[in-house]
């Protein structure tokens, strides 16, 4: 076998421009404003940054509607501060991700426009255009091709009146999908990526990549029978479209040409992660299983589902063991060919800490478990701006103080088809991407460090307390625990390449596993509870004999975890 592949031993730290450090006062993060801060992520140790979108964009959502795939937003700054973003990154070794968003382009995108002008365009092809539903009036509701509808509210289809036809658009109106069958339209993609390649940077994260490929022809899918979440009644919600557009008939052969046309002979030194809701363990093994050469791992959604009913904003409490349960048979699926990512947060996602920790009395030390938890699993963490803090969810009083377009068209949707406001204001509170998108907290000063203007969206006030300057000056703070862990994955190779083991599937509150290399074995236990808990590992008091590699209590020992306790230990 060849060595391993270079991320194996690496650890991906994401950062949203716009909310991480705003260099000219407009409010707005920017990329000389993440330039700024390299430093800060080279004394964390991170290995690789990706990069949210920082290309033109109308920004209709914040930036995951591109008009230009080749430029940057003069709201982030310009190609020359890229570069240098890229010079300086590469100088400290960090490797620049660049996020991909090819499933859709922004509606202001010159590709759509030309298509748009007219049926007989010759781009009317690179997206998907059909006419009404026979025998229906166009443009009139229950007009639209099928029933689907968009992540972001309503149907996924919008009526064109000049040309009488609708267009898809799974998300937002403004985000038209792409016809990845026209191969005009994969080749200009292929010919884009190779333009960035060329320009420095090391590789894609593809967004929402498993939709590319639709089942032809698009039809009706099926319409839940029951109200849905309690709120928003049967019969006025949309038909389910992910089963025409989730991995779709011709997914691995488009991955297998990408990689193929942008990526081949370049494998040794990028990243390719592909984010992919609803992929299943099945299809996962098929697109990270080296010998294909598709894509090097996937963002799966199953794990941050595990608290979810109906939808989203249908928020139920943490079952421990349905969390071991999922991340255990995704650690059990990819053992032998392919590769898991491993995270708990990103821009999509409400904190982690406020999710399935503690933001209470307990935030420092809930916060340290999660990252120990996740970074001893087998795979590629990722860490998302501010998670390094124990950043929390922010105090959201009211649907004004939500600027993301999915929290506003839902809460707008919901009410008007009868919902009560104030749950799905609360739905909006625990489950918002606004949550993961409120500004970094580097300092206590009014604007966080983050910028010396009025932010975009409000700074979360327990910055105060919570933040970068604070955390790099305690020793015991959450930055350096997790500055520890990324140092761990490097020095002890069992962390990186040591085969899994779940134990205690069963145990409601302690989350406990086996990691093997050779003769090293690492065992972490972890209490997901404020009260103390004994790990009923079979022989944890020999294991307590053994090193103590890592811990988030000082000079605990005995075979009781405190509350939130988590350990590692190593033996040979
Ligand atoms: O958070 C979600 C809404 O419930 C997800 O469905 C999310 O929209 C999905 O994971 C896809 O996310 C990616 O593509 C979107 C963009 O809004 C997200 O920010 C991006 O991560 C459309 O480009």
């Amino acid at each position: 076998r060849t060595e391993p592949a270079w991320w194996t031993t690496s650890v991906v730290y994401q950062v949203y421009p716009r909310s991480f450090a705003d260099s000219d006062g407009d409010g707005i993060g920017d990329l000389a404003g993440v330039t700024g801060r390299l430093d800060y992520l080279h004394e964390l140790g991170i290995d690789v940054l990706w990069l949210s979108p920082i290309y033109p964009s109308p920004q209709d959502d914040n930036g995951y509607d591109i008009s230009d795939y080749q430029d940057v937003d003069p709201l982030f700054g310009t190609l020359a501060d890229l570069d240098e973003l890229i010079a300086q990154a590469h100088q400290r070794g960090i490797k620049i991700v660049m996020d991909l968003v090819v499933n859709h382009t922004s509606d202001e995108h010159p590709w759509f426009v030309e298509s748009r002008s007219s049926v007989d365009s010759p781009k009317r092809d690179w997206y998907w255009w059909r006419p009404a539903r026979p025998g229906t009036t166009p443009g009139e509701p229950g007009a639209e091709p099928t029933n689907w509808g968009s992540f972001f509210s309503g149907p996924a289809w919008e009526y064109d009146e000049a040309s009488g036809e609708y267009y898809l658009h799974l998300f937002s109106r403004k985000q038209p999908d792409l016809n990845w069958e026209n191969p005009e339209v994969r080749r200009a993609i292929h010919q884009m990526m190779r333009w960035w390649l060329d320009r420095g940077v090391d590789g894609f994260r593809m967004d929402v990549i498993n939709m590319i490929s639709k089942e032809l022809p698009p039809r009706d899918g099926a319409v839940p029978t029951a109200e849905r979440d309690g709120v928003v009644p049967a019969g006025a919600v949309h038909g389910d479209g992910g089963p025409f557009f989730l991995c779709g008939p011709r997914i691995h052969e488009f991955l297998a040409e990408m990689h193929a046309e942008v990526v081949a002979g370049h494998e040794a030194t990028l990243l390719t992660v592909g984010e992919m809701p609803g992929v299943t363990i099945e299809q996962a093994q098929l697109f990270t299983d080296p010998d294909r050469h598709e894509v090097d791992m996937v963002f799966q959604f199953e794990h941050v589902g595990v608290d979810q009913g109906d939808s989203k904003w249908d928020v139920l409490p943490l079952r421990l063991t349905a969390l071991k349960e999922s991340l255990g048979r995704w650690q059990e699926g990819l053992a032998k060919a392919g590769w898991n990512s491993l995270y708990w947060n990103n821009h999509d996602q409400p904190r982690v800490v406020s999710r399935f920790g503690d933001d209470g009395e307990h935030r420092v030390r809930s916060a340290k478990l999660l990252g120990t938890v996740l970074h001893l699993h087998r795979g590629t963490p990722y860490v998302y701006q501010g998670e390094e803090l124990g950043m929390t969810n922010a105090p959201f009083a009211a649907v004004e103080d939500f600027r993301d377009i999915e929290s506003v068209n839902h809460y707008r949707s919901a009410v008007e088809l009868g919902a009560d406001p104030r749950r799905v204001l609360d739905g909006l509170r625990r489950m918002g991407r606004d949550n993961a998108r409120t500004p970094m907290q580097w300092d206590a000063s009014p604007g966080a460090g983050f910028t010396t203007g009025t932010p975009w969206i409000g700074v979360n006030p327990n910055h105060v307390e919570v933040n970068a300057e604070t955390a790099v000056a305690d020793p015991d703070s959450v930055f350096h625990h997790y500055r520890r862990l990324i140092e761990l994955r490097r020095s002890e190779p069992a962390v990186a390449l040591g085969d899994f083991t779940m134990l205690l599937e069963d145990d409601p509150v302690v989350y406990a596993f086996l990691r093997r290399l050779g003769d090293v074995e690492l065992l972490t236990v972890a209490n997901f509870s404020g009260a103390p808990a004994r790990p009923a590992v079979p022989g944890y008091d020999e294991w307590l004999e053994a090193e103590l590699l890592l811990g988030n209590v000082a000079g605990s020992s005995g075979p009781e975890l405190a509350a939130w306790e988590a350990r590692v230990h190593r033996r040979t």
